[in-house]
């Protein structure tokens, strides 16, 4: 029944089977979250990246309504590219497979398709969470209800502060998500490494998460984990810079009544537009550590499970 669904590529398929490390990726983030055609550039070098680190990569999309694991770079370079790709979380997937059409997973989809083909570790560079001013906007991203829910460890830096982040972990708190710092006591906000939040637990090394991870799923605790691997210290952004882009963009959303799946776009384009395209540059470097870190765990997992 999944066959008529999912069309896993055949190098990701044999590694799964045969029990090889794998990390996903998401195709927002190319879509909709950075402009071609450095999009497109990103999710190929991420792609070499997991590769030197010993995994195979498996970057996820809905093509012509059909759930696909693995693209090639052509699909890679379409997706950058093309105006019609819609945003998918996990209320859409139905409806872009009945109409077949083209969709970039978030990290809510991404999981989900992940989880489907038999993937455990997925990389990529800011989850969704609750939105500043979710009290009165009930913004809250389809995101964490997935995490509570879907055994894949998320890889990322931290929660960018166009979030409540506060209230994020609040959230994943409630919803049993465990948030490990890798290699840091504290959450990281993205763009910088500190964000004066605390995280759950600091782990300094791939195995010892792998273990925890495999210990929770074990055990029957469903649902993923939010690994925060801080960027790298020359690539991190000046505090105050971000901290005022950030807010400005937050307002113009406002003023401008940004809502819904819009939101998230809207608020990185800003942000990158009044930094001048640094925030891309700052984004894509952590994404690259992400992926270095994804692959090391999934390699640490798959020992476990020999
Ligand atoms: N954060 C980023 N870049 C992104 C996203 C979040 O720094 O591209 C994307 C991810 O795909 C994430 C989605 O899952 O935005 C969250 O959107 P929403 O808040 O509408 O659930
Ligand atoms: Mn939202």
């Amino acid at each position: 029944m999944l066959k008529n669904y999912l069309d896993i590529n055949i190098e990701v398929e044999k590694a799964i089977k045969e029990g090889k490390p794998v990390v996903a990726l998401e195709s927002t983030i190319i879509s909709h979250g950075m402009p071609y055609p450095r999009n497109v550039e990103t999710a190929l070098k991420v792609e070499s990246i997991i590769r030197d680190n010993g995994a195979i990569p498996a970057t996820i999309a809905i093509l012509n309504g059909k759930l696909k694991v693995g693209l090639t770079a052509e699909e890679i370079e379409f997706l950058g590219k093309e105006k019609n790709v819609v945003k998918t979380s996990r209320r859409d997937i139905p409806f872009i497979i009945a109409n077949s059409l083209n969709g970039a997973t978030t990290v809510a989809s991404t999981m989900i398709i992940a989880a489907l083909a038999g993937i455990k570790v997925f990389a990529t560079g800011g989850i969704g969470g609750v939105h500043r001013g979710a009290t009165e906007t009930f913004d809250i991203s389809a995101d964490l209800e997935e995490l509570s829910m879907t055994d894949v460890a998320v890889i990322c830096a931290g929660a960018k502060s166009i979030l409540d982040i506060g209230l994020t972990l609040e959230y994943l708190e409630t919803k049993g998500v465990p948030v490990v710092g890798f290699k840091t006591d504290e959450l990281p906000a993205f763009y910088t490494r500190k964000s004066g939040f605390k995280v759950d637990y600091r782990v300094d090394c791939e195995e010892t998460l792998a273990k925890a991870l495999k210990a929770k799923w074990d055990l029957g605790l469903n649902g993923g984990v939010v690994v925060a691997n801080p960027i790298p210290e020359e690539y991190a952004m000046d505090f105050d810079t971000i901290t005022n882009a950030i807010n400005n963009a937050v307002k113009e959303a406002e003023e401008k009544g940004i809502k819904g799946k819009e939101s998230t776009p809207f608020l990185l384009a800003k942000v990158k537009e009044i930094t001048k395209g640094e925030s891309l540059e700052s984004n894509i470097q952590l994404v690259y550590s992400n992926a270095a870190v994804g692959a090391r765990l999934a390699v640490e997992l798959s020992k476990l499970n020999k």
